[in-house]
């Protein structure tokens, strides 16, 4: 993303924001903020723990506003977790799995810890939602540093 490209429209974020429905593969700790192999492998390892398990995956909804990311489970609507944008390092496509991608959280103690989520239709409509969210932020962000120059 460069400042040449268009900023992506912002108000789809806005309020409510934007609802996938999906299901959630695992969360797992992980020691860095970043990494395409490392989320690869953490991704495969939490595939086989639910495999073992023989346990459904929790339904969920992925909300996506100006809030930042939310998982809410799809049965209660209770709110499962809550990651602000600037806390989240990383996104990961599932190179094997079109409908699977993860993202790594770090609540600012440095730790990290990588959510695995299968999406009901493509992640990648997910994944483009989160790019576009960032650089709506990013934009937002900008902005309040040159207003409060003025
Ligand atoms: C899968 C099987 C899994 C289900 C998965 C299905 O079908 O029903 O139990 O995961 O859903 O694709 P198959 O046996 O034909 O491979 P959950 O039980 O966790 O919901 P998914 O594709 O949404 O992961």
């Amino acid at each position: 993303y460069t400042s040449k490209d268009p900023a992506p429209d912002a108000s789809r974020f806005q309020g409510e924001g934007i609802n996938f429905r999906a299901k959630l593969i695992g969360i797992d700790d992980v020691p860095e903020a970043r990494g395409d192999k490392m989320c690869q492998d953490t991704i495969q390892k939490l595939k086989a723990m639910v495999k073992i398990s023989k346990e459904h995956k929790q339904r969920i909804i992925v909300n996506v506003s100006l809030d930042g990311l939310k998982i809410l489970d799809q049965a209660t609507a209770n709110i499962d977790h809550s990651h602000e944008v600037h806390k989240i390092s990383f996104i990961s496509r599932d190179i094997t799995d079109s409908r699977a991608f993860g993202y790594i959280y770090g609540p600012g103690d440095g730790s990290h810890k990588f959510f695995g989520i299968k999406t009901e239709k493509a992640a990648e409509n997910l994944v483009l939602s989160l790019r576009d969210l960032f650089q709506v932020v990013y934009e937002l962000k900008k902005k309040e540093v040159e207003d409060a120059k003025k």
